[in-house]
């Protein structure tokens, strides 16, 4: 049983989706689920956790296919749209898919895979209308799911979850947040992370609310829809509330009041994936009237702790644990800091991911020899409520919500012919959080641009510096490591 598709069963008549002007009740999203798993098992009875990647972008659609890969007895794979071919090709093959679904937009860019001999390729056309038949019965604790994440490591590791996990995440924020089927959530962030996957859709699903889609942000069509008067509840990274104040400051007074009736409406409005500036909280309060409640979360954990829904949400600070979730700080050698000390985040609980995919030895060093999940975020307690400082690595870089690694780009750009060595770092920026940089150490009639382009040709364009500087070498320590705190200072000098 897949608790979340068995709820659906409870409210076949409400709305579950709204898309491009259609609706989609509970009743068309199990139907149409259920015939796509039906195509993909053909003889077969049950995937039995085959991995199936699909690229579809945010709709009914997606969601169709996704539930119907779970019902299918598949683990999913949510690819991310704007991945260029090598980026796409690395997460296909390190799941070993068995099945790779393809929407009509894609299919150029997937078209090496359409001969495929290890995997089936399948357009979403060829899912439509298909017998409906028998399903298998899924034990909960079956993989789900993998999302990709960046660490430490030059390559992105995948991140399993389980039907279990996944229902532990959505209870333990239906319960905090006092999600209903009364609300009506805008979905405009990626699917192939927890923020729009698990957050957005699965919550309001979990509910029998409904989910409308906007595949591509944009501030006008935004709050177009929120003056249609429907949505009462937003969630989004800060950089999106940045982009939002920074259209709306562009507005006639006319439209801003318009706007400003609409937002006051909503049950509440939620930032997250990144530390949300206490400037841009200040300012979307003074538009929508809602101080904006911040929460952490991480892929590997989903949500694990929260400012309150009721009650003072803390400038500055993240809240408390959610329920289901046990948190503590610990210092380097894992032990517990006393209280008002800083340490790192580590996470217990039902909510927390399985394994890396394929990555024995990084699942083993993920934790703590008593069953902790180690977050590499340092926070401290105040007055009860939590606050990050910091992450452990200089190499993790959040850029508009998105985790990048600093040597997966490093590794790249070394390849290219004219580069000797190359160092990049996140720098403290107003819109995008941290400003992806890099440092070159190369023929100086380099041609940036042409770099940037041979760039993305492999790596999403989020990926790609911002900022290029030429360095006659990179500054090390005694040890000949690059001292990425020091290369940081060139960039604001
Ligand atoms: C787009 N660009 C970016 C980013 N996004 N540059 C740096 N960082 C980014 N995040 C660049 C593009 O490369 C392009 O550059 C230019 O901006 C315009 O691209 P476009 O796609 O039109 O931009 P946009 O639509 O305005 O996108 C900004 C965005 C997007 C909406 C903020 O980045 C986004 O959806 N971020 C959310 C990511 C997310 O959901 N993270 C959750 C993971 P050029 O013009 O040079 O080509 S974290 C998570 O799940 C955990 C569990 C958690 O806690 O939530
Ligand atoms: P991801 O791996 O993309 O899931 O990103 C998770 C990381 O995002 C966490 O480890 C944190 O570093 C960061 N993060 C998420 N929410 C917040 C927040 N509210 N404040 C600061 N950092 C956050």
């Amino acid at each position: 049983m897949i608790p979340l598709i068995e709820r659906a069963f409870q409210f076949p008549s409400r709305t579950a989706v709204v898309d491009r002007g259609n609706k989609f009740n509970y009743q068309d999203l199990l139907e149409r689920s259920a015939a796509i798993a039906q195509s993909l098992l053909g003889e077969q009875k049950d995937l039995n956790q085959q991995r199936v990647a699909f690229i579809v972008n945010p709709s009914y659609d997606y969601l169709a296919v996704q539930w119907g890969i779970w019902r299918a007895g598949g683990i999913a794979v949510p690819l991310c749209t704007s991945y260029p071919f090598p980026s796409l090709q690395y997460v296909i093959e390190d799941t070993q898919a068995s099945f790779l679904i393809v929407a009509p937009e894609f299919e150029e860019t997937l078209s090496p895979y359409q001969k495929s001999q290890t995997l089936t390729y399948l357009s979403t056309r060829d899912l439509q209308n298909y017998p409906t038949g028998a399903l298998p019965d899924i034990n909960p604790n079956r993989g789900a799911m993998i999302l990709y994440t960046s660490g430490t490591t030059s390559l992105p590791k995948g991140v399993l979850s389980t039907h279990q996990t996944i229902s532990a995440q959505i209870k333990s924020l239906v319960e905090a947040w006092n999600w209903s089927e009364k609300d009506h959530i805008l979905s405009i962030l990626p699917l192939h992370h927890v923020h729009g996957i698990i957050n957005v859709n699965s919550c309001a699903l979990w509910s029998g609310a409904t989910v409308e889609f906007l595949p591509q942000f944009d501030p006008a069509k935004v709050f177009e829809i929120f003056c249609q008067g429907e949505v009462n509840v937003f969630m989004a990274v800060p950089t999106i509330y940045f982009k939002l104040i920074a259209f709306y400051e562009t507005l006639p007074s006319s439209k801003q009041e318009e706007i400003q009736n609409a937002l006051k409406k909503f049950r509440f409005m939620v930032s997250g994936s990144a530390a949300l500036p206490v400037s841009v909280m200040e300012k979307w309060k003074s538009i929508s009237g809602h101080t904006l409640l911040e929460r952490y979360g991480m892929t590997e954990i989903g949500m694990a702790i929260s400012n309150p829904y009721d009650g003072e949400r803390r400038p500055g600070h993240i809240g408390q644990p959610l329920p289901g979730v046990s948190v503590r700080l610990c210092d380097e050698n894992g032990k517990e800091v006393p209280a008002g000390t800083a340490g790192e985040i580590q996470v217990k609980g039902e909510t927390v991911f399985s394994e890396y995919w394929g990555k024995p030895e990084a699942t083993a060093k993920a934790f703590t020899p008593d069953g902790w999940f180690k977050t590499g975020d340092i926070a401290i307690v105040e007055e009860g409520y939590y606050r990050i400082l910091g992450r452990d690595s200089v190499d993790i870089i959040k850029s508009g919500g998105y985790k990048i690694s600093a040597l997966e780009i490093e590794e790249k750009i070394r390849a290219h012919e004219a580069v000797k060595d190359c160092g990049v770092v996140g720098i403290p920026d107003e819109e995008w959080g941290e400003k992806v940089v890099a440092a070159l150490v190369a023929d100086p009639n380099v041609d940036i641009s042409e770099l940037k382009n041979w760039l993305r040709a492999q790596l999403p364009s989020y990926k790609i510096p911002k900022e290029f500087l030429f360095l006659d070498e990179l500054p090390r320590n005694a040890l000949g490591k690059v001292t990425k705190n020091e290369l940081k200072k060139r960039f604001n000098s």
